[in-house]
């Protein structure tokens, strides 16, 4: 497994004249900086899931730290074997809790940063928002299975599968109807929401597989891919070798 430290928030300038009579920090040491909460990964590439956990620990503003965890390495996944039972990312550990199924690390993050938005604060549209990322987290096998996100490739007039359309037909039901009822330009609103997070790695293949979208879905998919942590996740994810191979499990 290796760690990846992720940018501390920068700290706000303290005034010259305080600055001036503090005494000089102690360096940090390793303890000190110990980060509060892991975050297990694999692929940038291919793990949509993995981008999925990602994306909710960045809305929610958790300073955590990337445990990269090769699918291929026994070692790595008797190691995340520790923190997920799963043996599945992502896997969150924060301040003594171990949180595996992106779900459940959703609603974590939800309690643990209320004010971050990960759903929004009216209860119908809370339960609205609950209901399709539900739906993203135990639905459309036959998108997950036939669209694999690889967020390198682009298949202009790729031959989607006949199984492949009801799924794609109903993501374009729940966007569309999300973005008409809260006024976009994410599902929820102005605000991003854990819903946005489950949906983006749709979006990436959507656009990677060139399906055919509304308007307003092309528009949603423009949104997702524009977001700053999108773009680091993908510049990251094309610095990735090519030679990981697409793995033979549900991504
Ligand atoms: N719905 C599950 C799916 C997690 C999942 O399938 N993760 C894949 C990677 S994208 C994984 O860890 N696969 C490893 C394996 O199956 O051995 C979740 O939310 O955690």
């Amino acid at each position: 497994m290796s760690h990846v430290a992720t940018k501390a928030p920068a700290k706000t300038a303290t005034k010259a004249a305080a600055k001036k009579a503090a005494p000089k920090p102690a360096p940090a040491t390793k303890a000190a900086r110990k980060p509060v909460a892991t975050l297990s990964l694999s692929s940038k590439n291919y793990s949509s899931w993995s981008l999925r956990g990602w994306l909710m620990a960045k809305f929610a503003g958790l300073e955590f730290e990337e445990v990269m965890v090769s699918p291929d390495d026994a070692d790595a996944r008797k190691e995340l074997l520790l923190l997920a039972p799963s043996i599945r990312v992502p896997a969150l550990t924060h301040d003594g809790a171990k949180v595996w199924n992106t779900l459940a690390i959703a609603q974590y993050l939800d309690e643990i940063k209320p004010d971050a938005g990960m759903m929004p604060k009216d209860r119908i549209a809370r339960a609205h928002c609950r209901s399709v990322s539900g739906e993203m987290n135990s639905g459309f096998a036959n998108l997950r299975a036939s669209l694999p996100m690889n967020l390198k490739a682009h298949h202009p007039g790729y031959k989607i599968w006949a199984g492949a359309q009801p799924d794609i037909d109903r993501i374009v039901e729940i966007w569309t109807e999300c973005l008409a009822t809260y006024g976009g330009p994410f599902l929820f609103g102005k605000q991003r929401s854990m819903a946005d997070a489950m949906y983006a790695p749709v979006a990436t293949r959507f656009l990677t597989y060139d399906v055919k979208l509304n308007k307003p879905c092309i528009q949603y998919c423009q949104t997702i891919m524009a977001m700053p942590e999108m773009k680091e996740w993908v510049a990251a994810a094309k610095k990735e070798p090519d030679d990981i191979e697409e793995l033979d499990m549900d991504f």
